[in-house]
Formats: structure tokens, C-alpha cells, sequence
């Protein structure tokens, strides 16, 4: 049906009518991206089938990429693609009268995370199956993904997210693989003729509902997959008030917790955490069952990875697996377990890290408490027969220790390997925040550096570009991004950079009609877009940004002979909804721009816009069409980034911190071809170790700084009665923690740095290049190679060159 356009358009016409049951006269656009998305689903699923029979009749190892979030954005342009149909999609399309972007914007993004953590995951999907590796996703399937932001009066508003409103064509419900998972109830031990035996009794049971989607790989016919599991009730009485139960059961998939760097510490969360891990154990278990007749080589056959803390509950679900269902010996249990589990760290933000109160865990989870409090036993009595006499390292390493169940301790213990996401952030994990764990397990830790999937983040979103580098290089990059190298041939190729300057305007054109739709803002294409998207983080500094742009402001008001390349700073960030810092800053970036963006003085030199809403439709939008990617973060704290990667692989230059994958960005494309400003790790560790920074002391040193400082509170930006107090607290009052006012001046240095560099064209071109032929490196199929080859230990079934 998709073998040519004359195929589709008839296929496509019949199935509108069967599936929407209307003439096409009077169908709607979304009848049109229903049937379509029906159409390629069915489609995949002959291959969706031989893939999973093939890794059976191989008996493949397989891994399961075990994740709290899925980011994953939109998928049908991102399918067609990966199916090499999307030209005859698109033409058939055509001659039906029908745009193919029409029907896209049909589509909602599947929002299931909230940022890094979560993309990565999707990204990695995408990868697995691009490279054939018997790799799947189990996730849980949101009613309501990340809220929605509204900006209203300058404030950010969560609305109640709604993807499902209309369904979901890409998922398939297969309600009889539903299985059980119990909460609350009590553990009996029973003595069975010598052996130990636990029951648990009077649970309150949950069923798990399983959606699979299909992982389509590009340019191959493997298609793995990435099931998510719906909570509903049991369709079997229960001796309770049912109206509570149904509410408490479904209440379990109905929202992701919007917080991406806070532990919120709700026993829902938890709830959430334990139904993904035990549906997910319970259904690998049951269908390995159906090939094995014993658990006893099941790590030879099954990887489980956990994507940070949030799904460690795996480490003591397999035990109980093992142990109460399997009859296993603890040894024999442990020694499957800590040979099946790998974990991810992807922060070392205290609050972050996740502790459960016992008097939480406990009776929730009873049998899993007590496997729990087991492993933790005898962890510690390892530790003593190591550490003679040492209660402080102990007490220090322990997993349940002060009430409190420390995860990440929990899936260092249980796991075979624990790896960080840049050098820099496994060596801070090494050599400082897990370094007792490190001195007694140094085998498990390595390092796997954050990648993108570059079919979505350039083959995608910036087609222009593209096929520059098609006709540039061929297309052996695409399967082998390393090649993208190549394109540092076209150096002193004026023609080439003009066509590369020619595309990257085109973007900022679109973008720039984009934003003038949506905020009414005319910013100017041929000035410098500054962009800085992520989540909005004290750690991630937009506040420097900001005072940057108010010290911009202030020079162009006061000084008649300041010269600037005129400059668009775009902004898009959500933050936790109970983080009031992070919102502040969003009103303050809202104000700014209010006051800028009226002030005809300065308009053909400044302009901010604050994006409402970022999310990852609108994240394909704006990498094409950035000039300056801003990775500010405080060294140390970001953990590696993610975004960085996507502003390099679309030629925008990198203006950052050496933090996170940064400073393996600097090392693979130059240092003429990045802007790097500010504390180095090592520094802002000693500060915090050490002290011996005092924020007023740069207050009162640097007029630059007092007056924007001054600005928050003063009223120059709109009288609103002390509504930045809290921020200009946190920079003088408690004593600026992100070292904002420290690396002011030297971020303002490296800001007119890239002026100089802008106003520059042919280098500004030559460097952009350098950035996207040494981007190949940060492919997630690199990462995701790297994880196959040194962690899961698994191969391509197809074995085959690609
Ligand atoms: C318990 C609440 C919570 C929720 C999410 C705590 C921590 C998280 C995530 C680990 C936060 C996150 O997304 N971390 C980001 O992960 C990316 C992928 O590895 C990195 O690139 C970012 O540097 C890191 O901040």
C-alpha cells in the first residue's frame, strides 16, 4: 500500500471510509491522520511480529530499558520517515488536496517525562532498533502527560494535559496480557516442610494493563517495542469500598509527576515506581517462561536497565520473583539479580536523590521491605567483614539507614554496572559523591556520554540542512554519523557556507512568522537568535541570561557609542509547579521582555521572547533556527545536557560552562569553535567544600552587577511590589549558591566574544560547520552501540553490515 502514490492515495481513500465510515467529501483532517496512522501501524505489524519471533527462535539475549518517563514527541512524520515513506505519504497526500503538515499538527506530543531523562530514553529507543539490538522500552502509560504551560500576565499556568483526548493511534491494548500487582495486605511466613515460605495476604491487587507501540528502526525491518502499562481495576471483587478503590487504582497511571530534579517523596509516586517494575518483571517473566523451563540462566537471556532510581524497586521485584515464585536460595536469587540489573545515574543534585521513609515503603510494599531490609543486611555485614569496626562508612553506605530507604544506594548494591552520562559527571560520581561505593565495587562504574537520535533532531527537523550535506558527502552519514566529519572539506567552500548560511536563515525565518503568530513579537531574522531551552532550574541559570540581557539593556540606554550585533534571546522552559524559585524567573524573563519589547529605543538591537509551552514539536522548531546555544549551567551540576548535542548538529555555536558534555563538545569540535566562560568543576567543588565566596563582595565590586542587581527590587523593570525580592534574596542574601554574580563578568566577556565572532559571517559559517561535522560523535547510536557492547553485552540479530 505504500509502494507508490497511486497505491496509497487508493488504499488510503478506501480505508478512510471503512475506518471513519465517511465519504471523503466530508472528512476532517483528523479522519485523515487517523486513518493514516491505522494504516502505518498495521503496516509495521508484519515486522513488528517477525522481529519478536526472531529474537525467540535465536534465543537473543534481550534487554529491557526499564523508565518512569518517555518523552517521546510526536511520531508520524518520525515513523514515515523511519520507513522511507514519507515522500510518497507526502505526494499522495498532495494530490488528495492534503498537506501531510496539516495532518501532523493533528497530532498531540506523547509528553511522558519532563525533560533529559525522559528524551534520552525515547531517543535510545530509536537507536535500538535502528541498529537491530533486541531492545524494548516499559514505561507507564500517563492519561495526563506534562502539564501544558499557559503564560498569563507573565506567570506561568499548568493546564491538565490531554493527549489521549482523541486516542492514540500508535498504540495497541492487549488486555489479555494483563497481570496482577499487589499493594498494602501482610506477609505470612510459612514453614513448608523446612523451607521458608512467604504469602502475601489481604493485598489490595491492581491490574496492569499492557500498550504496546512499535519502535520502527530506520531503514530496517526490525521493530522492537515499548509497552506501557495502564492501571484499572480487577474485573474480580474485592471486599472494599469500591468507588475508593477504582479512584486509588486508576489514580496510579492518571498523571506523570511533573518534577524533574525534586523528590517529592508521594507514596503515589512510589505506587507508580513499584506498578511499572512488577508489571514489567511479572509479563518478561511469563514470557520467558514460555521458552525456559527455570529462572536459573535468566540473566544470560533478559538485561534489565533501570534509567536512574526510579525503577530500582526492580532490584528486590526479581528477588521476590526468584525466591517466592521460583523457590531460589537467596544466593542463587542474588547472584541472577546482580547479573540481570544495570543502572544509569543522571544527577547528582542532593535533591534529587530519591529516599523513601520506612514508615511509607513498609506497609505498602510489605514482601519487597523485607527482601529490602535483607539485601541491606547483609550489604552492610559485607561491609563490616571489609571495614572492621567502621560504624561512620556503614552508616554512611547503608541502604535503609536512619529510617529511610536510600535508592541509589539500593541500585548501586543490586547492579552489575553503574554508569554516569558525560566524563565529567562519572568522574564527579567516581571521585567525590559515590566514591565510598566506588572504592568497594570500582568494576561496576564506566561512563556512557548522552546522545541524540539525528534522525529526529537534523534528518527531521532541518531537512534543508540535510540534504546540503547529502549533496555535500552522499548519505553514508546518515547510518554512520561519524562521517559527518566530511563536511570539514567544505572549510574554504564559500559557495557551500553561503548555502549554509541561506538554510539556516530560512529557519529563522519560519521561526520568526512562527513567533510573531503566536505572541505578536517581530523579532528580526537577521539578528543573532540566542537561545536558551531547557527546564527551568536555580542550577541551569537562566538567571544569568537574564541580567545579561538587563546589562545589554542598560548599556544601550545609558550609552550612545555601545556597539552590539543585534541580538533575539528566546526562551522556552517549564517548571515544577510547586517550585516557586523557577517561577519567579519566568515572570522576571516575562517583564524583561515586556519592558524591552516596547521600548522603540532599542528594537532593532533587542528583543526577548519567552516561548509558551516548550515541549518537543516546538524543540524541532527552534534548533534549526538557533545561532548561539546557552549551556550556563554552574559547573558540576549538569550532569551532561542533551539539548547542547541537538544545537551542535544544527550548527548553532555552543556559548557554556565546562560542565556536563560540554567539555566533550570543546574537545571534539576545537576551542575556536566554542565560547567557553566561567568556574571550572573542580572550583565551584572547592567553594562548596571550602567556602570563600561572598556574592555582596562582586555586589559591591562590579557596577555592572549592582545595577542589575539593584534593578530586581528597585522598580526600574515595572513597579510589581517586590516581586523579584526572593531572587534578589538568593543572590545576596543566601549568598548566590549558583555563583551567578561570580561568573558575570567573564560570561559578559564571552557574550561580546560571540558579537565579534557574528559580525564575522565567513568565520561564524566556518565555525557552525565545524560544529556539525564533529557532531557525528554524540549520535545516540554511539551511546547506545557503547551500552550494547560494554554494559547489555548484546548483539544485532541481523549480524548483518549496515
Ligand atoms: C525524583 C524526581 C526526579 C525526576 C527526574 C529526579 C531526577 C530526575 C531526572 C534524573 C532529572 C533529569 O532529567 N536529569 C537529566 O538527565 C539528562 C539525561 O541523562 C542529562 O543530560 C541532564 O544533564 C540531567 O539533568
Amino acid at each position: 500500500m505504500f509502494s507508490n502514490k497511486e497505491m496509497f492515495t487508493e488504499t488510503f481513500l478506501q480505508r478512510l471510509e471503512m475506518t471513519c465510515g465517511k465519504s471523503f467529501q466530508e472528512s476532517t483532517k483528523r479522519d485523515h491522520y487517523h486513518t493514516l496512522g491505522i494504516m502505518i501501524r498495521e503496516y509495521v505489524s508484519s515486522n513488528w511480529i517477525k522481529t519478536n519471533e526472531s529474537y525467540r527462535a535465536e534465543k537473543e539475549k534481550q534487554v529491557y530499558y526499564l523508565s518512569i518517563e518517555f518523552l517521546l514527541g510526536k511520531l508520524l512524520r518520525h515513523n514515515l520517515l523511519n520507513l522511507g515513506i514519507d515522500d510518497v505519504v507526502e505526494e499522495g497526500l498532495k494530490e488528495l488536496g492534503i498537506e501531510l503538515s496539516d495532518l501532523e499538527e493533528m497530532e498531540a506530543d506523547a509528553a511522558l517525562g519532563n525533560g533529559g531523562l525522559g528524551r534520552l530514553a525515547a531517543c535510545f529507543m530509536d537507536s535500538l532498533a535502528t541498529l537491530d539490538l533486541p531492545g524494548h522500552g516499559c514505561g507507564i502509560r500517563y492519561k495526563h502527560g506534562l502539564f501544558e504551560q499557559k503564560i498569563v500576565d507573565g506567570y506561568q499556568v499548568e493546564l491538565p494535559e490531554q493527549w489521549l483526548r482523541h486516542g492514540h493511534v500508535w498504540e495497541v491494548r492487549k488486555a489479555d496480557l494483563a497481570v496482577d500487582v499487589p499493594f498494602w495486605g501482610r506477609v505470612e511466613a510459612i514453614n513448608n516442610n523446612g523451607k521458608l515460605e512467604f504469602r502475601h495476604l489481604e493485598a489490595e491487587t491492581v491490574m496492569a494493563v499492557p500498550y504496546d507501540l512499535p519502535v520502527v528502526g530506520y531503514q530496517t525491518d526490525t521493530v522492537n517495542t515499548l509497552r506501557l502499562w495502564s492501571a484499572e481495576t480487577t474485573p474480580y471483587p474485592i471486599n472494599r469500598d469500591i468507588m475508593k478503590y477504582k479512584r486509588d487504582t486508576e489514580l496510579i497511571s492518571e498523571f506523570l509527576y511533573p518534577d524533574d530534579t525534586h523528590d517529592e517523596g508521594k507514596i503515589l509516586r512510589l505506587k507508580q515506581q513499584y506498578f511499572l517494575v512488577s508489571a514489567s518483571i511479572r509479563s518478561i517473566v511469563r514470557s520467558y517462561r514460555k521458552q525456559h523451563a527455570s529462572l536459573i540462566d535468566f540473566h544470560k537471556y533478559v538485561g534489565l536497565h533501570i534509567n536512574d532510581t526510579h525503577p530500582v524497586l526492580a532490584i528486590p521485584e526479581l528477588m521476590r520473583v526468584l525466591i517466592d515464585e521460583e523457590g531460589m536460595s537467596w544466593e542463587d536469587a542474588w547472584h541472577i539479580t546482580t547479573n540481570t540489573i544495570s543502572y544509569t545515574n543522571h544527577t547528582t543534585l542532593a535533591e534529587a536523590l530519591e529516599k523513601w521513609p520506612v514508615r511509607i515503603f513498609q506497609p505498602l510494599l510489605p514482601r519487597i521491605f523485607m527482601i529490602v531490609n535483607e539485601i541491606n543486611e547483609r550489604f552492610c555485614q559485607d561491609l563490616w567483614t571489609q571495614y572492621p569496626g567502621d560504624w561512620r562508612k556503614i552508616e554512611d553506605m547503608a541502604i535503609i539507614a536512619h529510617d529511610q530507604v536510600k535508592m541509589a544506594h539500593l541500585a548501586i548494591v543490586g547492579s552489575y554496572s553503574v554508569n554516569g552520562v558525560a566524563a565529567i559527571h562519572t568522574e564527579i560520581l567516581k571521585q567525590r559523591e559515590m566514591n565510598q561505593f566506588y572504592q568497594v565495587f570500582p568494576e561496576k562504574f564506566n561512563n556512557k556520554t548522552n546522545g541524540i537520535t539525528h534522525r529526529r533532531w537534523l534528518i527531521k527537523s532541518n531537512p534543508k540542512l540535510t540534504s546540503l550535506i547529502n549533496e555535500g558527502i552522499g548519505t553514508k552519514w546518515v547510518n554512520h554519523p561519524e562521517h559527518l566529519k566530511e563536511l570539514q572539506f567544505f572549510q574554504q567552500d564559500s559557495a557551500f557556507l553561503e548555502q549554509l548560511y541561506e538554510i539556516k536563515q530560512d529557519n529563522k525565518k519560519s521561526l520568526a512568522e512562527k513567533i510573531k503568530a503566536k505572541t505578536g513579537i517581530v523579532v528580526d531574522p537577521l539578528s543573532i537568535f540566542d537561545v536558551q531551552v531547557k527546564r527551568l532550574h536555580a542550577y541551569k541559570r537562566q538567571l544569568l541570561n537574564v541580567l545579561h540581557i538587563m546589562y545589554l539593556y542598560n548599556r544601550l540606554k545609558e550609552d550612545s557609542s555601545f556597539q552590539m550585533y543585534p541580538r533575539t534571546f528566546l526562551f522556552g522552559a517549564k517548571a515544577s509547579p510547586g517550585y516557586y524559585y523557577a517561577k519567579k524567573i519566568i515572570k522576571l524573563i516575562n517583564t524583561i521582555a515586556e519592558k524591552i519589547n516596547n521600548d522603540k529605543t532599542v528594537s532593532d538591537k533587542l528583543k526577548v521572547v519567552f516561548l509558551e509551552n516548550y515541549r518537543v514539536s516546538l524543540a524541532e522548531e527552534i534548533f534549526p533556527a538557533s545561532d548561539v546555544s546557552e549551556q550556563i549551567s554552574t559547573a558540576s551540576k549538569e550532569a551532561s545536557g542533551t539539548g547542547n548535542m541537538k544545537f551542535m548538529m544544527n550548527g548553532a555555536l555552543t556559548l557554556g560552562t565546562l560542565d556536563g558534555a560540554n567539555i566533550e563538545i570543546k574537545e571534539h569540535v576545537g576551542d575556536d569553535n566554542i565560547f567557553i566562560f566561567g568556574l571550572t568543576a573542580e572550583e565551584v567543588m572547592n567553594y562548596y567544600q571550602y567556602g570563600g565566596y561572598t556574592s555582596v563582595d562582586y555586589y559591591h565590586h562590579d557596577k555592572r552587577i549592582r545595577q542589575v542587581v539593584d534593578q530586581l527590587t528597585n522598580g526600574y523593570f515595572g513597579d510589581l511590589d517586590n516581586e523579584f525580592e526572593p531572587i534578589h534574596d538568593s543572590l545576596l542574601m543566601e549568598n548566590d549558591q549558583y555563583f551567578v554574580l561570580r561568573d558575570f563578568s567573564s560570561y559578559i566577556e564571552a557574550q561580546r566574544e560571540v558579537g565579534k565572532a557574528y559580525a564575522d559571517q565567513n568565520r561564524w559559517l566556518k565555525m557552525s560547520l565545524a560544529n556539525i561535522a564533529n557532531s557525528g560523535f554524540f549520535s545516540s547510536d554511539r551511546t547506545i552501540q557503547q551500552y550494547a557492547d560494554d554494559i547489555w553485552n548484546i548483539s544485532s540479530v541481523k549480524g548483518k553490515v549496515r
